[in-house]
């Protein structure tokens, strides 16, 4: 059996696939993998074998397993690439696959018509129909991502907008609903329906009289300050626009500090953000109605800011307060007021 014998051994076996190019496609790489194997060297071909490994690679084309799969390789540009069930075939034989499905749909394609045009911002560079990566895409609005189109908006800077368009296709007409500004070169986009992220608990609101934190504070009144040992555990609140304490006396240096802070806020778009300077982790930002810690070692005596790290109100910028760290072993008792910098004691 010479290579040409084998090829043609392939075709017929592979006689049931109706496409005369894939058919000739799968007996060449068929072909060109059992000639990596020398079988043409006749001094050591064995027959027995080649004819086993072809049936055995027969019989996988038969149930659908790609012929990538059963070699284990695909070609991509100049390299072989090793493959399996769990590795993407590359390219070109998706390109193939695409190549085929568009020939055997050819027919349907050629009864398909053109039912309107619509002129976009000149340079369409990507499509977007909402859902359209999955398998029941919203098929009411497309966008145009158009690019290169920095002069559509005022070159105010520094990165000049680009065009989008988003249009009504649910009738035989198309109708531009939205002209709208993109930031960045636009490149493909998904889009979804509001109430798909909205309603997937990406909403963090909590229902303050349903919170069971250890470390709640359910109103201002609550708020308070304790010492266990060196720790000390501050229970405090946030409002707009203010913390419960805002002002703490008797943290020592040497002790470690535990912030629980509870926002208070029941509309569900005010989150509350806590700093301390010199704390060495995050800030927190706590949703309505939570309780987060931020525990804090200071690291030398003097008086630190806290603060709200996001902007809540109109007097954000007044939501903050000071904690005073005394030196270790003082005598300073522990202390907390709320609106004034003067210490609850000395009042
Ligand atoms: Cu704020």
């Amino acid at each position: 059996m010479n290579k040409q014998e084998l090829c043609q051994l392939c075709l017929n076996e592979l006689s049931y696939i109706e496409d005369e190019r894939e058919k000739l496609n799968v007996a060449n790489i068929i072909c060109d993998y059992l000639e990596k194997q020398n079988i043409w060297d006749r001094s050591k071909a064995d027959f027995q074998a080649i004819n086993e490994t072809l049936n055995h690679i027969m019989a996988q084309i038969k149930q659908d397993v790609p012929i990538q799969y059963i070699l284990g390789e695909a070609p991509f540009m100049q390299w072989m690439f090793s493959v399996n069930k769990n590795v993407l075939i590359p390219r070109p034989e998706t390109e193939e696959l695409f190549d085929y499905a568009m020939r055997s749909l050819s027919s349907t394609i050629e009864s398909l018509k053109v039912l309107d045009r619509v002129p976009t911002y000149y340079s369409v560079g990507h499509l977007c129909i909402p859902g359209g990566d999955s398998k029941k895409p919203f098929g009411k609005y497309l966008i145009a991502y158009n690019k290169i189109t920095k002069d559509r908006y005022l070159p105010t800077g520094p990165e000049l907008a680009q065009s989008a368009q988003i249009f009504d296709i649910s009738g035989d007409k198309m109708e531009l609903v939205l002209d709208f500004p993109t930031i960045g070169e636009p490149h493909y986009a998904q889009a979804a329906p509001a109430d798909l992220i909205r309603n997937n608990g990406q909403l963090k609101f909590y229902k303050i009289a349903d919170n069971n934190h250890p470390f709640v504070t359910k109103g201002e009144k609550e708020a308070k300050v304790v010492r266990q040992g060196n720790q000390v555990h501050v229970y405090m609140t946030s409002i707009r626009s203010h913390f419960a304490p805002d002002n703490i006396e008797g943290v020592k240096l040497g002790d470690e500090v535990y912030f629980h802070v509870t926002n208070l806020e029941q509309d569900w778009d005010v989150p509350h953000g806590f700093a301390i300077k010199g704390a060495d982790n995050g800030e927190l930002l706590i949703m309505p109605g939570e309780t987060a810690t931020l525990k804090w070692k200071p690291n030398r005596v003097g008086i630190f800011p806290m603060y709200c790290t996001d902007f809540c109100s109109a007097l954000h910028q007044e939501m903050q307060g000071y904690v005073r760290v005394s030196p270790a072993g003082s005598a300073v008792p522990l202390t907390w007021s709320v609106g004034t910098n003067l210490p609850a004691a000395t009042k």
